[in-house]
């Protein structure tokens, strides 16, 4: 698809793209190899994502002040960290705290079985809170790395739940006391850095939250790659987080099957299923941060990070656009129309049925034909390829 004059796919704040320090300022460090980038300056990183088109950043505590800094120098930070976030005009919508990487955290943060270093992993994250506060993010992210086993006899798990519960309930208890204006999302993943994480899936995570003293205040943070290492179909996780009220935020990525956590740039990966996760997000009422969590490839250079950084938006703003003519398209209207999608929409009930009419109505069970309605055409294939030629960009 030509872009048009309003359709450039240059990304504008408007978008609302973010991105994690971490991600544009990874240096390319892995299980076998040593960094091949240079380490990144978060002003730096600030400087080139505005300038790419990119309206906010997000972050953990050590990916701007590093751990152990001193109470001076952290102030000194944060002040000039500040400055150019005023100077760009980018805003932070997202923080987050970094328990994972230090060896105190090599048994978990808020669900170690060392009590010490829970109280360590909770106080780490509350001070942290207060610095997101003051610099205005709206969204906190816990990811839980680091909380897991990697032997079943090693960790307790409804009582490692029960402590995960009662971090996360300790975090909304400040933010309330504090009046902050600051809300919670959980990020799921199933493995990696340990063997198995607490919490590994969308659904695992949205049951916990029921749990919570206050649920209404905490979300999820899903991420494409995360969902797909667990063997899922990341539209339906998205779409049933949306459907409970609770996408509070998003990391998209590319990930290519069940295989370690590879953070490829968004569309790198499944290509299809990025466009559906658009089209979902666009359509039915996400109002969050476009957040990308990817890894420029460690064997690009400093500009091939920048490359990549660009590709993420510019792949979104072109699924956005083809989602959008794939919507208006009248073929796939009736498309969908031939495959009884928009029929979903209507209750199984009629309007003020009672279950008593339910019971009585002989259409519904007595008079039915199951046989000839197990014959039925539902025009799935074709409704599919339009999709396809959509994306393919030849419908
Ligand atoms: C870490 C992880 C990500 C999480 C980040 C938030 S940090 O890089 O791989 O998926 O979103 O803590
Ligand atoms: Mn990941
Ligand atoms: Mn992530």
């Amino acid at each position: 698809m030509e872009p048009t004059v309003t359709e450039s796919y240059t990304p504008t704040p408007e978008d609302h793209f973010s991105f994690g320090l971490w991600t544009v300022g990874w240096q390319g460090r892995d299980p076998f190899g040593d960094a091949t980038r240079a380490p990144l300056d978060p002003v730096e990183a600030l400087e080139h994502l505005a300038e790419l088109g990119a309206w906010g950043v997000s972050f953990h505590d050590d990916d701007l002040i590093p751990f152990g800094t001193d109470e001076r120098e952290r102030e000194r930070l944060v002040k000039r960290f500040r400055a150019a976030l005023d100077r760009t005009g980018m805003v932070t919508e997202m923080m987050t705290t970094n328990l994972f990487t230090h060896p105190v955290f090599k048994e978990g943060a808020f669900s170690a079985n060392d009590r010490g270093v829970r109280r360590f992993a909770l106080r780490k994250t509350l001070r942290n809170i207060d610095l997101a506060a003051e610099l205005g993010a709206r969204v906190y992210v816990a990811w839980g790395g680091r909380e897991g086993s990697e032997s079943d006899a090693a960790k307790d798990v409804p009582a490692a739940l029960d402590r995960l519960a009662e971090a996360i309930d300790t975090l909304c208890e400040h933010v309330i006391s504090r009046g902050y204006d600051l809300r919670f999302a959980l990020e799921p993943k199933p493995n990696e850095p340990r063997g198995d994480i607490l919490l590994p899936t969308i659904g695992h995570a949205l049951a916990f939250i029921e749990r919570l003293e206050h649920p209404e205040m905490v979300g999820l943070n899903p991420e494409v790659g995360h969902e797909t290492m667990a063997g899922l179909n990341v539209v339906h996780g998205y779409a049933q987080a949306l459907w409970a009220g609770k996408l509070f935020h998003i990391d998209l990525n590319g990930q290519h099957g069940a295989k370690y956590d590879q953070d490829l740039r968004f569309g790198a990966a499944d290509l299809k299923s990025a466009f559906f996760l658009v089209d979902l997000l666009e359509h039915h009422g996400y109002g969050g941060a476009r957040h990308f969590d990817f890894k420029p490839l460690r064997a690009e250079d400093e500009a091939g990070v920048w490359v990549s950084a660009a590709a993420c938006m510019r792949t979104y703003l072109v699924l956005k656009a083809k989602a959008r003519a794939w919507r208006a398209d009248p073929e796939v209207q009736a498309a969908l129309a031939a495959a009884g999608v928009p029929e979903l929409s209507v209750p199984t009930r009629g309007p003020g049925e009672t279950l008593g009419q339910l019971l009585a109505d002989a259409s519904a069970y007595e008079d039915y034909d199951p046989e000839a309605a197990g014959r039925r055409a539902t025009n799935i294939e074709r409704l599919d390829q339009l999709a396809l030629d959509h994306i393919l960009g030849v419908a």
